[in-house]
């Protein structure tokens, strides 16, 4: 039996899958008393340092976990849970840490992207029961804007490298901790769980350690979901967004299947998008939910999940918010949401109006569960003009000149799934979803979509140069060759494709076998 502390943010869903996984039953803990009773404890914390601290203290929870640290049983606590062992935060100045370990835990200042976020390496400090079966060259999902800066130097258990070294796991007793999410890492990270959860387990040293680690480009696989015309749930696949073939929508596979496929072929991520949710209602469309379920049981890396999150009345007049409807993703194994029609019409507002309300979608739900959990869906399409001022957007000079012959273009926002073009640009729209709150874009491209002629790496540098969060380059992959071009030409730290995946062309491996040697990425 293994006591699971749920302080009710985040995803705790993918840790009880990879317990239950490994065998075991679990149980949340209601409240003091059953930490008291605990013999084993995992903490799996998310989002925010402050919101977390604040409701362990209202929840009568600090004593009781301080209680169970002093009494070395065996403890594992993930990522903002490491956070929490500390004295302080930079994230939430005024709330005090367990103070478990000295130190502080600090932002990243670095010219990389922040949020950390992808598979990194680390570098054992010392023995770990936790090593056993792991060679020392595996890479560890990590997503995090903070990283603890440990003062007791005895208690690091592995160091990463993001633009600083930092202390990516502790180890003092029976007490572990990590900043990388081992219920994310794959196989490797299963065996991390399994190896705390055997005591009898002995302390090895991994055979390799690498002098510094390096963050892997990230290869996403990507399911656009809808029902068809018999009703049944299906991954289907556009040309440029139109999704029908001889009248009836393309069905590719099964949604649950298709990403477990994946995700044992080697995807980094797996991203799903309910394409069709913007007329209707996801909380009413409970094979979503379903579907994240099923998928979160069996798929052990992240999973994205997009589509009609934003605030919806229903016949009924009950009024749900985007706060909610993302809530239900979570709880159901989502890691993060996408935004995408609704992103567009809160940037409208922000530029309309001069200031941001908080009440959005995307500052609620970063606020809650943390930026790194909210990805801005973009669906651009390329406008050619004649001179860079014939608009008042970003115009770039292009190497693809329109049919005209033009020689510049902006990229204009859609939403509807491509339905819809609205007076606003992709750059703009990353950068003041990024002010916003967002951690991540995802960079589709509708002029590409389907065609299998390579991502439109004009967009993507515009979009890159304008932001400091990661950017997702999405649409036109059609080989191997693809890949590498988007990593040797822009400073994508992921990139995602569909069709080519869902029609067997090149299998996930291929990829990164190709990329192998070429470009840093993940062995799965
Ligand atoms: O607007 O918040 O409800 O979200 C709806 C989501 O559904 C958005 O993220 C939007 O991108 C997506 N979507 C809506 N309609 C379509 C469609 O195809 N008709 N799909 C659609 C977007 C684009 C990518 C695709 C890549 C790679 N699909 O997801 O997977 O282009 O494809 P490729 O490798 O085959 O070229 P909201």
């Amino acid at each position: 039996m293994i006591t699971l502390l749920d302080y009710g943010a985040g995803n705790v869903r993918s840790v009880i899958n990879a317990l239950e996984r490994l065998g075991e039953t679990v149980q949340l803990v209601q409240s003091g008393a059953d930490i008291d009773r605990a013999e084993r404890l995992v903490f799996p914390g998310v989002g925010n340092f402050g919101a977390m601290m604040q409701i362990l203290r209202e929840k009568n929870l600090i004593e009781p976990l301080l209680s169970y640290l002093h009494s070395d049983r065996p403890f594992f606590g993930i990522c903002v849970a490491l956070q929490a062992l500390f004295e302080s935060s930079e994230e939430a100045p005024d709330m005090a840490g367990l103070g478990f370990l000295p130190g502080r835990v600090k932002r990243f200042t670095t010219d990389l992207a922040v949020p950390h976020i992808g598979w990194n390496g680390y570098k054992a400090r010392q023995p770990s029961r936790i090593f056993n079966g792991l060679e020392g060259d595996e890479k560890l999902y990590f997503v995090h804007s903070y990283y603890v800066d440990c003062k007791e130097t005895d208690a690091i258990l592995t160091s990463t490298d993001y633009g600083c070294e930092f202390t990516s796991s502790i180890q003092k007793g029976n007490i572990i901790a990590t900043q990388f999410h081992p219920e994310k890492s794959g196989q490797v990270g299963l065996k991390i769980l399994e190896n705390f959860l055997n005591q009898s387990r002995e302390s090895i040293q991994p055979q390799h350690c690498p002098q510094t680690t390096r963050l892997a480009k990230r290869i996403i696989a990507c399911l656009d979901v809808r029902s068809n015309d018999q009703g049944d749930l299906v991954v289907t696949k556009g040309d440029q967004y139109d999704v029908r073939e001889k009248g009836a929508v393309r069905n590719l596979g099964k949604p649950v299947q298709l990403a477990e496929e994946y995700y044992q072929q080697g995807a980094d991520e797996i991203t799903f998008l309910n394409i069709t949710a913007f007329r209707d209602f996801p909380l009413e469309d409970m094979p979503m939910i379903e579907v994240l379920r099923q998928t979160s049981k069996n798929v052990f890396v992240p999973l994205t999940i997009g589509g009609g999150i934003r605030d919806f009345t229903d016949r009924n007049g009950r009024h749900y918010s985007a706060l909610e409807v993302a809530s239900e993703y979570f709880r159901s194994g989502a890691d993060k949401i996408s935004i995408g029609s609704d992103a567009v019409l809160i940037v409208e507002e922000v530029l309309r109006t001069g200031k941001a309300t908080g009440l959005s979608s995307i500052e609620q739900i970063a606020r809650v569960y943390g930026n790194q959990a909210v990805v801005i869906s973009v669906d651009p399409r390329r406008v050619y003009v004649d001179s860079p001022d014939a608009v008042q957007h970003p115009v770039i000079k292009t190497e693809q000149p329109g049919p005209n012959g033009e020689q510049y273009c902006w990229y204009q926002c859609t939403i509807k799934g491509g339905r819809e073009g609205r007076d606003l640009d992709a750059v703009t729209l990353a950068r003041v979803c990024e002010e916003l709150g967002a951690g991540e874009i995802l960079l589709n491209c509708i002029d590409r979509d389907g065609t299998n002629s390579g991502f439109d790496l004009e967009l993507i540098n515009a979009v890159k140069k304008a932001v400091t969060i990661p950017v997702i380059a999405s649409s036109g992959a059609g080989s191997a060759e693809h890949f590498l071009e988007v990593f040797e030409q822009t400073d994508a730290e992921a990139a995602l494709a569909a069709g080519i995946f869902h029609r067997k062309e090149v299998p996930i491996s291929e990829v990164k076998g190709f990329l192998d040697g070429k470009v840093e990425i993940r062995k799965a």
